[in-house]
């Protein structure tokens, strides 16, 4: 159990609601930016229009979640990583019309054919593996299973990444997303970047942690937030930001609304803002109108929130 200070009042945010929190902030975080996915800045702003409170378009998730959704039932099901069964769910859950990144697709069309779950992704982009965001996207799941041991975290996010990404670059972009989010289930927003930066094995990544802490300590304009952290597909370049984006701000649906508005990969920073967000505040924050406007159906919002409860008891809490 964390207390929180905060502007005089002792705020109380239980781990399962940091649980659903995170599950559910990446989920309205995806369904949020996905209809301006790849748009500008400028043109994000003609959707969702600056200053007013933004309302959820359609509510309809993407790979991002799809994904998500799967990493965490192999997890439950399984009691933790065991990699044949997590690659058997993505080739399960898969769903074309979600949006999938080409190398995910082929890595994912690759285990399907019979490729073991180890090697399927390690030929892609010239047999170095993909650096794409698609591993720290779905990451949530591994952030709150290992919340509490950073090290088994590491492992199982290198491990869990290389079905679909071998490149060492996309699995440190994951490990660092899930380790934003441990730090945000235990709390520890002050000394965030600190702590990442002590996690962090890549000059690549190091570099970027050191220029949030410069843009963070002052009001740097979103132009500056796209030049110096990015806001593609590339790991580098959104777990970053989706980092900065949480830490800018004393409230989720300004880091969600933020990270959405610097346009690029809108719904993957989205969900990655999301998730980190909504470990921190847990899920009584994420606004009623986005949470009633996410899809429902077979996997929707219910059932993403009883996967994180049942990943919550399945730590034995
Ligand atoms: O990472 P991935 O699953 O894509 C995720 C994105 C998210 O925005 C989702 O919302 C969905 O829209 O897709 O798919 P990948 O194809 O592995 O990586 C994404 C992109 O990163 C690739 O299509 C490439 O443009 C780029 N990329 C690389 N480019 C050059 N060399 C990834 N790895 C490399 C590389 O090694
Ligand atoms: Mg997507
Ligand atoms: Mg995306």
């Amino acid at each position: 159990m964390k207390v929180k200070e905060k502007e005089g009042l002792t705020v109380k945010v239980d781990l399962k609601s940091k649980f659903t929190g995170a599950l559910i902030g990446s989920a309205v975080g995806d369904a949020l930016g996905a209809p301006v996915e790849g748009c500008s800045m400028e043109k994000v702003r003609s959707v969702y229009p600056e200053g007013k409170g933004w309302e959820m378009v359609y509510g309809r998730y993407t790979d991002d979640t799809e994904m998500m959704i799967g990493v965490a039932e192999s997890l439950i099901k399984n009691k933790g990583f065991n990699g044949a069964a997590m690659a058997r769910t993505f080739v399960h859950n898969y769903d074309e019309k979600r949006g999938y990144g080409p190398g995910s697709k082929e890595a994912l069309k690759r285990i399907r054919e019979g490729e073991s779950w180890e090697e399927a992704s390690g030929k892609l982009f010239g047999g170095k593996g993909s650096y794409g965001n698609g591993a720290a996207m779905r990451i949530a799941p591994v952030g709150l299973f290992y919340y509490d041991n950073a090290e088994a975290l590491r492992e199982i996010a290198h491990k869990s990444s290389i079905i679909t990404h071998s490149h060492e670059l996309g699995k440190e972009g994951a490990a660092l997303q899930a380790f934003a989010i441990a730090l945000a289930v235990r709390g520890q927003k002050e000394d965030m970047l600190f702590e990442l930066k002590e996690f962090v094995q890549h000059d690549v990544y190091k570099e970027k942690i050191g220029r949030m802490e410069i843009l963070l300590a002052k009001d740097a304009n979103r132009k500056e937030i796209i030049v110096g952290l990015g806001n593609g597909e590339a790991a580098f370049n959104s777990v970053p930001t989706a980092i900065y984006s949480f830490l800018r701000f004393d409230h989720f649906n300004d880091s969600v609304t933020y990270a959405v508005s610097l346009g690029g990969d809108t719904d993957t920073i989205g969900a990655m803002t999301g998730a980190i967000s909504g470990a921190y505040y847990g899920d009584g924050v994420i606004p009623n109108g986005w949470g009633e406007k996410l899809e429902e159906g077979g996997k929707g919002k219910s059932y993403i929130k009883r996967l994180a409860e049942e990943l919550y008891h399945s730590k034995g809490l």
